[in-house]
């Protein structure tokens, strides 16, 4: 069995990251094999409960009001249709809801209000509950617990030294801090990045060093293939090749072995073989749904006939908690 290590050097991971593909691929497959059942994939779903508009400038994001793109800004969705859309992602099998708004960060208003309703709720309907808005303070970070959230999403997105060339308006700094609020309240910490927006492998690497040298690895780690967005500064760049996934996978998994990592933004652009590569190399969550949060994911039916291909099956909600959610009787939407 592997051990769980925080102290990896960056040349440790680039030896890792650079090493013959099949092999890496081999050395992955084998540490997720020590810690997870390689059958068992986790089905999340994603809703933007709050879109475009936003006044940061990340450089990849069709949300930033500052860039002409197709997105229409959407005030944030009431409750009770979150609720529905819950369900009804719970009825087609995912067993995590990720709420995500196109925020800088959490104001204490009545939006924020309106998101803990909506956090209590999907809790109550027996789903890991998730959200992504941005920064925290460690109050908010509190108030999101006490609510039954399960999960945060907040990603590093690239390494310290490239993270200037791709947003301005926030620091790696305050990314970390964030990291730090969610953990302090003991909320799982949802954290990873995107590939193909110029960054180099040294940022890459430097992005997982990161991440594994945090104090707690975080428990998911999603990794996302740029989507290009017309109007985007980042809309030009050419599509990442699936073994640029599978070498960041298949590193997250073997320095991060309990970790969840989630195969993320780019799906859709990859076939049947692609994403089962990328299965081998560790990853063992996806995003199901025909939407991620404002560009488009796999149809249903296609991730029917993938997990039928490739006899794995979605994992169970909470499999992971010191204690069950509190799950009350269903509620009938
Ligand atoms: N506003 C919050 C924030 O930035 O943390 C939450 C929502 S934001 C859209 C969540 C994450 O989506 C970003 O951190 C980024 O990693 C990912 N993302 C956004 N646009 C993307 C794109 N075009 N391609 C791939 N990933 C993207
Ligand atoms: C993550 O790492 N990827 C998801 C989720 N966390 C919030 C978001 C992907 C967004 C892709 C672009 C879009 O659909 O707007
Ligand atoms: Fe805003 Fe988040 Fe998009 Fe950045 S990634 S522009 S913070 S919605």
């Amino acid at each position: 069995m592997t051990d769980v290590r925080n102290d990896w050097t960056r040349e440790e991971i680039a030896a890792i990251y650079n090493s013959p593909v099949l092999d890496l691929i081999y050395r992955a497959a084998t540490v997720h094999r020590q810690h997870h059942d390689p059958q068992e994939v986790q089905v999340c779903t994603l809703l933007s409960v709050k879109t475009g508009g936003c006044p940061e400038d990340c450089a990849y994001c069709p949300q930033a009001a500052r860039y002409h793109t197709n997105v229409k800004v959407h005030k944030l969705m009431e409750v009770d249709e979150v609720l529905s859309a819950a369900y009804r992602a719970k009825e087609s099998g995912s067993t995590r809801f990720c709420m995500g708004a196109a925020w800088r960060e959490v104001r204490d208003n009545r939006d924020f209000d309106k998101v803990l309703e909506m956090v209590k709720g999907v809790n109550q309907m027996g789903m890991e509950v998730c959200c992504t808005l941005g920064m925290l303070t460690e109050s908010q970070a509190e108030k999101l617990k006490n609510a039954g959230l399960y999960a945060y999403n907040h990603n590093l997105d690239t390494s310290e030294e490239y993270y200037g060339d791709i947003i301005s308006t926030r620091t790696y700094d305050d990314r970390l801090d964030t990291l730090g609020h969610v953990r302090q309240a003991g909320i799982s910490v949802c954290s990873g990045g995107i590939i193909g927006m110029g960054e180099s492998h040294q940022d890459r690497i430097g992005m997982l060093y990161t991440l594994s040298n945090l104090p707690e690895h975080p428990e998911s780690v999603p990794v996302n293939a740029l989507v290009p967005v017309e109007g985007t500064p980042l809309e030009e760049q050419p599509r990442v090749s699936v073994w640029e996934m599978v070498r960041m996978i298949a590193t997250a998994r073997i320095i991060m072995p309990k970790a969840m990592v989630r195969l993320s933004a780019g799906r859709v652009r990859m076939n049947v073989e692609e994403q089962a590569l990328c299965f081998l190399a560790g990853a063992n969550s996806i995003f199901a749904g025909d939407k991620l949060l404002t560009t488009p994911n796999p149809e249903e039916d296609m991730d029917r006939q993938l997990f039928q291909t490739l006899n794995i099956r979605p994992r169970k909600a909470f499999k992971d908690a010191e204690q069950p959610a509190v799950v009350f009787e269903q509620i009938p939407l």
